[in-house]
């Protein structure tokens, strides 16, 4: 029986005990919970583990290539103001083969939500490391023990001023589902970073490593519109993991901006092959 309007019968093809179940049961509960339809949302994925996710949603889905999700959800925000768009991934596609795009959509202010599935691995390949694996995690590959320090997304977001900057667990849905909601309703950029255990490959961070670790901001009172507060705060790692939202803050998005993006989506708009023709007449 479905529980929410963006169930569907496609069986998810993941380990059980993968941390994506429940990424999964958070993000239907947080679209349905805002009383979105399924018309209403696209959810852009690349290639991965994580980026199987739309397959199990009824929505708007796009699943292309490798660490290109950010493009195609880039695209068909700015032609359609009127879709909620996100896009999703691993660690691997958004930030190692992403990792352009990563950056240059949250420098542009694309009104979109990130959803990256954090789980320090190349799970889909079997675990090789990933940009944001920990240095000595030892893999089939990495024999030795990865030699290079961790991208940390949150701190990288804060630099290129992104507006909205989350991290979450994927073991508190409760949790992560009302962070993707904040995020939906911020207009820009959204970043929602979420740990997760991949129970196949990553033997280090492990559900119960997550969980013995993880705190949340809102039980220390931040204050979300503290940069510097929350660029030092988004350093912390180790012992003792923040989850929550780091900063938040209002900027222009990019189609507040452009005045070419203002208005109708395209689609609604009038069509003229007249005055295209016309433009075309120029360049002979
Ligand atoms: C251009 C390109 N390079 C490499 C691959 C192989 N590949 C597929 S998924 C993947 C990594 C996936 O890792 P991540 O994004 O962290 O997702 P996870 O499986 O861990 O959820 C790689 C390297 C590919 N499909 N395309
Ligand atoms: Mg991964």
């Amino acid at each position: 029986m479905n529980q929410t309007p963006f169930d569907n019968d496609v069986a998810p093809a993941w380990c059980p005990g993968c941390g994506n179940f429940m990424i999964l049961t958070a993000l239907k509960k947080a679209l349905s919970g805002l009383d979105l339809k399924p018309s209403q949302v696209l959810i852009c994925s690349g290639i991965g583990q994580a980026a199987k996710l739309p397959h199990y949603m009824k929505c708007n889905t796009f699943n292309g290539l490798h660490g290109r999700s950010i493009p195609v959800a880039s695209g068909a925000r700015l032609v359609n103001p009127e879709l909620v768009v996100m896009a999703e991934g691993g660690d691997g596609d958004i930030y190692g083969e992403g990792g352009n795009h990563f950056m240059h959509a949250i420098r542009k202010n694309i009104n979109i939500t990130l959803l990256a599935h954090n789980n320090q691995v190349y799970g889909l390949t079997k675990g090789q490391a990933s940009p944001t694996s920990e240095p000595g995690f030892t893999t089939k590959v990495q024999t030795e023990g990865v030699k290079i320090s961790m991208l940390d997304p949150l701190t990288t977001a804060l630099s290129l001023n992104a507006g909205f900057v989350a991290r979450s667990f994927s073991g508190d849905i409760e949790h992560l589902a009302g962070v993707i909601q904040q995020a939906i309703g911020y207009r820009g950029f959204s970043l929602v970073d979420i740990l997760m255990p991949c129970v196949s490959f990553n033997k280090l961070n492990t559900f119960k490593w997550y969980k013995s670790r993880v705190y949340k901001l809102e039980d220390i009172n931040w204050d979300t519109s503290n940069k510097p507060a929350a660029y030092e705060k988004a350093e912390e790692w180790g012992e003792k993991i923040p989850i929550g939202i780091f900063y938040k803050q209002a900027r222009p998005a990019y189609e507040d901006l452009v005045s070419v993006l203002k208005g109708k989506p395209l689609i609604d708009r009038e069509y003229s092959p007249q005055k295209v023709g016309e433009l075309f007449e120029e360049f002979n």
